[in-house]
């Protein structure tokens, strides 16, 4: 793993508003970016939308007027105060230093520099602190993982979590605007009986579950799997507690879905969890079984909240919970929890 040299903690100056770089504009997480950033009112002074020689030349929408997308360059970076990445890792563990060399904060939603120690991995309603010691780049987590933490850290914070194993339903446009556009075109070939192609899956995705995202590692889980236990140790800033995770592409477009089994140290029953989940910053609790009331796919998105229901007792083990939850994995998961964080940044 790449490490940056110790430099000082970089305090961002305070303007009345910000000249941002959008890496990757163009894409699933970009776009989002930017609309978020317009419906938030985060004070821009100047958007700067980047891109690959694909679609630089081209324009995106931003407070109703066309912006030009730029190529991303070394130069890309001049006066600019933050940079969103959100272009892959190897655009993000070449270009995030470039942009702090130039002055910006970088707020990254990359793998590049999420476990480098000197780099804060920071959902603002769990653990906004870990800001303060940024040297110039700031990780934004898995999908997967802000989602779950949202919920684990009123939880962890009651009753002590000494155990999670969760398995995930994720939608294909975490993986990007090709793979959504694959989901699409295998339903139109499969409902006119023709012949499925794959390219940015192994296998057929309409219609079927892929217990595989991102690359394997030589222990047989996937690195979306590591991902989820290394960074919700880190989050949560406990490497004691035992994290098992599988994780599942399901044919969803957009908001991931998990099913979360937690053991505490501290017994909580139904009622306590549900009451301490409704006063939870950025948890939505929608549980009502009775009424047939669960979070859904199809309800989170659009949304900024991390829905949780399913609420009930591991019975096979004196202090367990089983939860369902569910969230927007283009807003909460990626974009929408970058902004969270720009906004703690110029707070
Ligand atoms: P996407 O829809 O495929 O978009 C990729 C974006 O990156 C496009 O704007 C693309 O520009 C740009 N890009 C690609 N290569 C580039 C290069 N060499 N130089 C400059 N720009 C380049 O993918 P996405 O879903 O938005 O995801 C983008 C990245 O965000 C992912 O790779 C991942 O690292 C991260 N991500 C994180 C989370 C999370 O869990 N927090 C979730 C989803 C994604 P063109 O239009 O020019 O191709
Ligand atoms: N492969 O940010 O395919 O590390 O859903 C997020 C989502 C990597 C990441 C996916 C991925 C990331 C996916």
């Amino acid at each position: 793993m790449k490490t940056r040299k110790t430099t000082a903690p970089q305090k961002m100056k305070k303007k009345s508003a910000y000249t941002v770089a959008v890496v990757g504009a163009t894409g699933a997480v970009g776009t989002e970016m930017l609309s978020i950033l317009e419906e938030r009112t985060f004070p821009v002074e100047e958007v700067r939308p980047l891109a690959s020689s694909r679609s630089a030349g081209g324009e995106v929408s931003f407070r109703g007027d066309d912006v030009t997308v730029k190529l991303l360059t070394r130069d890309s970076f001049r006066g600019v105060d933050i940079a969103l990445f959100s272009a892959g890792a190897g655009v993000s563990k070449e270009y995030a230093p470039v942009a702090v060399e130039a002055g910006a904060v970088v707020i990254d939603n990359s793998s590049a520099w999420r476990m480098d120690p000197q780099v804060p991995l920071v959902v603002p309603e769990v653990n906004p602190y870990d800001l303060e010691k940024h040297q110039g780049i700031v990780a934004n987590p898995n999908c997967s993982t802000i989602q779950m933490v949202v919920v684990l850290k009123p939880i962890h914070d009651h009753a002590g979590i000494t155990r999670v194993v969760v398995s995930t339903y994720q939608s294909v446009s975490g993986t990007g605007k090709e793979a959504m556009d694959e989901l699409a075109e295998q339903c139109r070939q499969l409902l006119g009986f023709g012949d499925v192609t794959s390219k940015v899956y192994p296998h057929q995705i309409a219609f079927n579950c892929l217990p595989h995202i991102d690359d394997f590692v030589s222990s047989g889980y996937t690195r979306e799997e590591m991902k989820m236990v290394n960074e919700t140790r880190k989050i949560l800033g406990d490497p004691s507690i035992g994290i098992s995770a599988t994780t599942v592409r399901v044919p969803v477009f957009v908001g991931h879905a998990e099913s979360i089994n937690v053991e505490t140290k501290n017994k909580l029953s139904v009622a306590e969890t549900r009451a301490m989940l409704s006063t939870a910053p950025g948890v939505q609790l929608y549980d009502d079984p009775s009424r047939e009331l669960y979070p859904l796919q199809v309800h989170a998105v659009g949304t900024d909240a991390v829905f949780v229901g399913r609420i009930r007792e591991d019975e096979s083990i004196p202090k367990g919970l089983n939860l369902w939850v569910v969230a927007d994995n283009l807003r909460k998961g990626a974009a929408l929890n970058a902004v969270q964080i720009a906004e703690e940044l110029v707070k």
